[in-house]
């Protein structure tokens, strides 16, 4: 069966901030405080999309979510009207409001696990949104994104969208940003590789939390229906947790029959090298491109995020490309290593640099920005439109974030009650661009 790789990046928000919220993300603890640029960071995600898009990739959106998140303000305790409840959260609870105020979701790599119909029990898609419990900020997120999903990928003939693992720590699940598939070619059956940094029984936090469990991870494969013998499940590489590497793909990416990845990703090298290989036997053989710490110390691959880049197979070129965030051009030896990369014969024939410099400050690259749907010709004709990037669309996108977004967010502007307005405002137009329906975001639903 013939089928594409679609990438459907997470829409900056109008409320993204430096709030330093996630622990073991060295980018989000070090720019604590830092001004942000909302519309700079939408502005830069939606130029990446346009330049996939235009490239001849199949590419898609995922609208930000309500911010602030005032039933979870309210769930804490706090009453009165919205602005009341702003107000008195900022005086009694600012931890609070920061969490509320995250605009997190953009990074949807994190929104949920997909399996393509070629290895799902049942043919179907299938979604498991993310319950990100690890973090508070994220743990707002699953809600909203099940609705999202359902949005986007409403023929329950040809897709299937499951309910959030449950919201306990034997289950922490960060979803596609701990999956990697590989296979002969998009439309064909491939292996799935779930990765988990602590198993259920063992203590939440070393040095920096693990965010995913074994058991989550078996749990999205049950789900799911894939073949237990094309499934690896395994264990990312304490030390890479505790440098900074929170999501297995700060650390590793894959495609089609090529994994990416640094030397120290994984907690066993060769027995994980070595179950890939068996769960790939008959259907292809993997091709490892495996970078060594002499020559990118894991600091400078999780600095430049060298691995949190899309790896794709780009029209008509042979090779595959990779599209790094800039700072991996800045990096001496990251730079290094992709110029004698490229000018090998390896599987990876070009590198390509993207400015999301709003959003690498908070450790999101140009991969946890997207998550991937790989969709046959039926499965594509069935995508709700709107989800699905057109160039109208994306000239009204441009226009809406120039109104609506401010250009700086400092961090005490987050009491300002007009904030709360304006976002509100421009996920309203927002609605209408994309026809969200009546009642998507929960504020619409007062
Ligand atoms: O979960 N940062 C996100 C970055 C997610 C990157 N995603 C992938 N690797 N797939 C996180 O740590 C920072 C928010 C703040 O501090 O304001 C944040 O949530």
């Amino acid at each position: 069966m013939s089928a594409v790789e679609a990438n459907f990046d997470g829409i900056v928000g109008p409320t993204h901030n430096y709030g330093g919220l996630s622990e073991g993300n060295l980018a989000s603890a070090k720019n604590r405080n830092l001004t942000s640029e909302p519309r700079a960071g939408v502005l830069q995600g939606l130029a990446k999309m346009k330049r996939l898009h235009d490239a001849g990739l199949l590419q898609g959106w995922l609208p930000p979510h309500d911010r602030p998140y005032l039933p979870f303000l309210r769930a804490a305790g706090f009453s009165g009207s919205d602005a009341q409840v702003l107000e008195r959260a900022w005086r009694d609870a600012p931890d609070l409001v920061r969490n509320a105020y995250a605009a997190a979701p953009m990074w949807a790599a994190n929104a949920a696990t997909v399996s393509p119909s070629a290895e799902t029990g049942d043919g179907k898609v299938h979604f498991t949104p993310a319950n990100l419990l690890t973090t508070l900020h994220r743990s707002l997120e699953g809600g909203q994104t099940r609705r999202a999903l359902n949005w986007a990928f409403a023929d329950t003939g040809h897709f299937c969208v499951h309910p959030l693992l449950p919201m306990q720590p034997a289950f922490a699940d960060e979803g596609a940003a701990n999956h990697v598939r590989l296979s002969a070619g998009q439309g064909q059956p491939g292996v799935s590789i779930l990765i988990y940094g602590r198993e259920a029984s063992e203590p939440w936090s070393a040095k920096f939390p693990a965010r995913q469990t074994r058991e989550a991870c078996e749990a999205v494969a049950r789900a799911h229906g894939l073949d237990p013998k094309r499934t690896v499940i395994a264990r990312q590489a304490r030390s890479a947790i505790e440098a900074g590497a929170f999501h297995n793909d700060v650390v590793c990416v894959g495609t089609n029959r090529t994994l990416f990845f640094h030397e120290l990703a994984f907690e066993d090298r060769d027995a994980t090298l070595g179950a890939i290989r068996r769960a790939a036997d008959g259907l292809f053989e993997p091709i490892f491109v495996e970078v060594a710490d002499a020559d990118v110390p894991i600091a400078d691959a999780i600095r430049s995020y060298l691995f949190n880049s899309q790896l794709l197979e780009w029209p008509d070129e042979d090779r595959l490309v990779l599209s790094a965030p800039v700072e991996t051009e800045e990096t001496r030896s990251t730079k290094a290593y992709c110029d004698a990369m490229v000018s090998g014969n390896g599987p990876i024939g070009r590198v390509e640099y993207v400015d999301v410099r709003q959003s690498m400050r908070n450790g999101g690259g140009p991969a946890c920005l997207r998550l991937r749907v790989v969709l046959t010709e039926a499965e594509r004709a069935a995508v709700t439109p709107t989800a699905l990037y057109s160039d109208a669309v994306h000239a009204r996108l441009v226009t809406w974030a120039q109104k609506h977004y401010r250009e700086t967010l400092a961090p005490d502007d987050l009491r300002d009650p007009a904030l709360m307005q304006e976002s509100r405002a421009a996920l309203d137009a927002l609605t209408d661009i994309l026809n969200l329906g009546s009642g998507f975001y929960p504020f619409q639903r007062n």
